[in-house]
């Protein structure tokens, strides 16, 4: 009976299998923008959606490079010098790679940022990336808003070639990004952050929103389909705005867009700031979190912090009321470059050991909530998705 009955049992058995794992792989309009995106990247996608439940991932920009006090100490970090645990996401720059300096405008080694990366995500934790770059219109700094810039780098202005140059240098920096099977690693890639200021060139008062688009669009296009980097997942995100209106004028599109996200750094040490802090990103994270679960994509505070920190309760009492409510994938606390050169000025947005915020921040850590790497390293965020 059995042999008989083998060849049916074996055709359904291949049909389940074909059905099951056609299951598995996702529809189209569940891929990130780029529809090639590799294994890893896909994953990646699906995991930080998913991870939301869970909670919120923290983030440092050059955490393991430097700190305050600090450079270029194996293995340390200023998050981890008090909590024991790394960040689960980390931010880097890639300012002044696309005029060949070997290090970035903060004096980053691009070789030892890379080998950050490759260890972080070796860890399992989140690389994302931003970029000040020059304007390529007068040479000068991103902070340079000659009229007209972002006009002449697209394609027919006078400066295309020089933007081209400059994304084939980001290019060759990304595909550089390899973990230990020689798969790519997974970046968020965040270029032309705080869109709608008015401090870099690529500022709302220094372009349309038709060529701000257009700059995204094209930017999209050349990296994935002429430089064909298919590891990257696409942040867009504003400075502090006030409607949704605001925030969607330089949206340049569902397809164009894997991470939609906003900056926010509180100035003022009153009750008052506290609390018009915690109300203006309240209406902030209820308006990315609700556009992206319309859109699909997911919500981040993609920069965030209160120099110096000079209120030693934030994170508990300002920061973590702000956002514990949202689904936000993750929040990006900027540098702490400690003293800058010559300037005497001094710049932190995480307390360090020491510091009067040390306590307070250990308590963040500690929350069920907050997600550092420990929290993170399990959940094989490159891997099939987990659960439903
Ligand atoms: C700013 C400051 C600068 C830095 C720039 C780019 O917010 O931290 O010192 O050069 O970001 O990282």
């Amino acid at each position: 009976m059995y042999l008989r009955l083998r060849p049916l049992i074996c055709f359904v058995l291949l049909v389940a299998t074909a059905c099951s794992s056609s299951k598995r792989l996702p529809p189209l309009e569940n891929l990130p923008v780029d529809k090639s995106a590799t294994t890893e990247t896909v994953a990646l996608y699906h995991n930080l959606k998913k991870l939301v439940s869970k909670g919120i991932m923290f983030g440092h920009q050059d955490d393991p490079a430097y700190g305050v006090g600090w450079k270029y100490e194996e293995g340390r970090s200023d998050v981890k010098d008090i909590t024991g645990d790394y960040p689960a996401v980390m931010g880097f720059e890639l300012g002044h790679l696309e005029i060949d300096h070997p290090h970035n405008l903060d004096s980053v080694p691009f070789d030892r940022m890379k080998s950050f990366i490759r260890q972080h995500y070796a860890r399992g934790g989140v690389n994302t990336i931003s970029w000040h770059l020059r304007n390529p219109l007068t040479g000068k700094t991103a902070w340079d808003p000659a009229p007209g810039t972002v006009a002449s780098i697209l394609p027919g202005g006078q400066k295309h070639d020089i933007y081209k140059m400059g994304l084939d240098k980001v290019a060759s920096f990304l595909s550089d990004l390899k973990g230990s099977k020689g798969e790519m690693i997974p970046i968020i890639f965040r270029p032309f952050h705080e869109l709608n200021g008015n401090w870099f060139w690529w500022g709302k008062a220094h372009c349309t929103p038709q060529e701000f688009k257009a700059l995204w669009h094209f930017t999209v296009h050349y990296l994935r389909n002429e430089k064909g980097l298919h590891h990257l997942l696409y942040a867009f995100n504003t400075d502090r705005f006030t409607t949704e209106e605001e925030y969607l004028e330089r949206y340049p599109g569902d397809a164009y867009v894997d991470v939609i996200g906003f900056d926010i750094y509180q100035r003022g040490n009153t009750p008052e700031h506290n609390a018009q802090f915690i109300k203006e990103t309240g209406y902030m994270f209820s308006t990315i979190t609700k556009l992206a679960k319309e859109k699909d994509k997911i919500a981040a505070l993609t920069e965030f912090g209160f120099n110096s920190v000079p209120n030693p309760a934030w994170f508990n009492e300002v920061l973590w009321p702000a956002m514990k409510d949202y689904p936000i994938s993750f929040a990006l606390a900027w540098r702490n470059a400690g003293h800058k050169g010559a300037s005497g000025e001094y710049e932190f947005y995480v307390p360090y050991k020491g510091s009067k915020g040390e306590k307070d921040f250990k308590t963040f850590y500690e929350k069920e909530r907050t997600l550092f790497l420990a929290d993170i390293a399990g959940e094989s965020l490159y891997g099939p998705a987990k659960g439903k």
